[in-house]
């Protein structure tokens, strides 16, 4: 007999192919009447989630025959490890897979915020470029000096590429890195003073919440470049759009928000601001591969076989 999962959003084509063949699927996005699809789903031993959509304590609860939650995303904030730890839950994440994606993102805004590519793009179909002439000179990151917060799988990719751009790196973390070849700052706001650009690209949750405050954003400064590609909650967002809004910041890129999909309102006039919707990852390549890895720890887990990437 197939194994039953609950899937609270689609994956990728290719994959929800896949497991309609290995399992029995619950679709969380299709159903109107939540508790009624729960309530149909009680024989459900997995939850296959995404990083932004995670899994509470008040879903797990409401399958007492969950063996394991596989999160499609690297993020795993939003779900709670505590109640799947204390209730012998096992949780899944998709570590590496997107490393060079999320890098290029990071890079992809860093580079539209400077060299002002929105900007430069509705000066051109607006006609201004014929109106006015040329548009205004804007600010290289050529030896400009790049701070990283969070220095990991993904921060290592990030720091590659900027130093193919020309950038000297530096990072914050809670541990030096001794085998890394980049200055290490142990106070966060030293290294946003020492900093022309700071990269976020550390784990979101409880302990990172609001690391990102007024005194980071105040120390990078009026010509600071600050790109958020790792969670909304790990910056103060009112005291950035403040900073912004009062000129004690120079720019930002933003994939990420505090309470997704919205985003506050002042950001969406700031000529100085480039904002996604959250597609760090978001490549059909990419996902694919995120989605594969998510069918292959189900199937690992249901064969009794060891979890390719378990959290923890
Ligand atoms: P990772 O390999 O675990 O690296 C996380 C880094 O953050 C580590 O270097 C760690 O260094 C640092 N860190 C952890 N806790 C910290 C704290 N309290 N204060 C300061 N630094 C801290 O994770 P990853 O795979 O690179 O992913 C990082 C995060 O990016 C994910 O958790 C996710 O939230 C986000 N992300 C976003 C997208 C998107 O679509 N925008 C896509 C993928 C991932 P120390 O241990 O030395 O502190
Ligand atoms: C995805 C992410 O957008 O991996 C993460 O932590 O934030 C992204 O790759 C997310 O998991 C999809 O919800």
């Amino acid at each position: 007999m197939k194994p039953e999962i609950v899937v609270l959003r689609p994956y990728v084509p290719s994959v929800m192919a896949a497991l309609e063949q290995d399992f029995v699927l619950h679709r969380m996005w299709e159903a109107e009447d939540t508790a009624g699809l729960l309530a149909e789903a009680q024989a459900a031993r997995g939850i296959a989630t995404m990083g932004d959509v995670g899994a509470d304590a008040s879903l797990m609860e409401a399958l007492p025959n969950l063996e394991i939650v596989a999160c499609m995303g690297v993020g795993v904030d939003a779900i709670d490890l505590a109640h799947a730890r204390n209730n012998g839950i096992a949780v899944t994440y998709t570590p590496d897979v997107l490393n060079d994606e999320v890098a290029n993102t990071a890079i992809a805004l860093l580079l539209a915020v400077t060299r002002q590519v929105c900007l430069g793009d509705r000066y051109v179909r607006e006609g201004r470029w014929l109106a006015e002439g040329p548009m205004a000179l804007n600010r290289s990151v050529v030896g400009k000096r790049c701070g990283i917060l969070g220095l990991g799988r993904i921060g290592k990719a990030i720091a590659r590429r900027a130093e193919t751009l020309g950038c000297e790196i530096a990072y914050h973390g809670r541990h030096e890195q001794r085998d890394q070849p980049y200055r290490y700052y142990a106070d966060l706001v030293e290294m946003a003073r020492d900093s022309d650009i700071v990269i976020v690209i550390c784990p979101g949750g409880a302990a990172t919440h609001g690391l990102v405050d007024r005194a980071v954003l105040d120390a990078l400064g009026p010509q600071g470049v600050f790109v958020n590609v790792a969670r909304g909650s790990v910056v103060d967002e009112p005291a950035l759009v403040a900073a912004l809004a009062e000129g004690r910041l120079g720019a930002a890129g933003l994939d990420v928000f505090a309470e997704e999909p919205k985003v506050p309102e002042a950001l969406l006039t700031m000529e100085n601001v480039v904002l996604q919707p959250h597609v760090g990852s978001a490549t059909i390549e990419t996902r694919t591969a995120m989605c594969q890895l998510v069918l292959d720890n189900l199937r690992a887990h249901f064969a009794g076989q060891p979890l390719l990437t378990p959290v923890g």
